[in-house]
């Protein structure tokens, strides 16, 4: 899959009064590299108008699209890929149905997942949550830094930190050895979505050089 630095998912709670559309737009244009659309509470057929929404929005400025649970909703749109949960279809299924080049994440909570996924051909993993989020009602506990430098030294395909990443405490992620932050309320619930986003993209780069320069922490 193309590589990214800051994956930016779908959250209509946390800016009531301006459309979906508008808000991920402005995430694209502050410079997120990765977009999912995640809805749990919306018909099939919502959700499958607002994928071909962002479809065509993620479309016209190159940035790679993934729908959250539906497989159905993301083959029918042509999204880049899917991401499931570890209650999901599994990967070999998913797969089966989507293809050899569909993108496929899943979301991981310990190391035995992370690994498994790795095994059974997961494109990149989520990590997480790292800290306390409201974003997501299922929630496991918090698995700390701890499980993003586990994951750092051992998993060699990509993965994204998520879970109550802001930017007051992204620094302390970045030093764990993530190379890629994802965030929900932190972006589409900013008053500067754009501004948000850069501030997010300056601190990973600066991060990535104090790690290419052998400057630990
Ligand atoms: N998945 P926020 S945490 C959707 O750990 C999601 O797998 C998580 O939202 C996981 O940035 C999470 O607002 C919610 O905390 C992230």
């Amino acid at each position: 899959m193309k590589d990214f630095k800051l994956y930016a998912i779908t959250g209509e709670m946390f800016h009531p009064g301006r459309p979906m559309l508008e808000v991920m737009e402005e995430a694209i244009l502050g410079g997120v590299d990765i977009i999912q659309l995640r809805d749990k509470s919306s018909s099939k057929r919502d959700v499958l108008d607002k994928a071909h929404a962002l479809r065509e929005l993620t479309r016209r400025y190159g940035v790679t699209f993934i729908v959250n649970d539906h497989i159905d909703v993301a083959l029918a749109c042509d999204a880049d890929g899917i991401h499931l949960g570890q209650d999901d279809l599994p990967i070999e299924e998913a797969r089966r149905i989507v293809g050899p080049d569909k993108v496929i994440g899943i979301s991981t909570h310990a190391i035995e997942e992370a690994r498994a996924a790795e095994r059974d051909g997961a494109d990149y993993i989520g990590v997480g949550p790292v800290f306390e989020t409201k974003s997501k009602v299922d929630v496991v506990a918090p698995v700390s830094t701890r499980y993003v430098e586990q994951v750092a030294a051992e998993i060699r395909i990509p993965f994204v930190a998520i879970g109550g990443i802001k930017l007051h405490n992204v620094d302390q992620v970045l030093a764990a050895g993530a190379t890629r932050i994802c965030a929900i309320s932190e972006i589409v619930g900013s008053a500067d979505v754009q501004g948000t986003c850069r501030a997010f993209l300056d601190r990973i780069e600066t991060a990535g050089r104090r790690n290419s320069h052998g400057i630990v922490g």
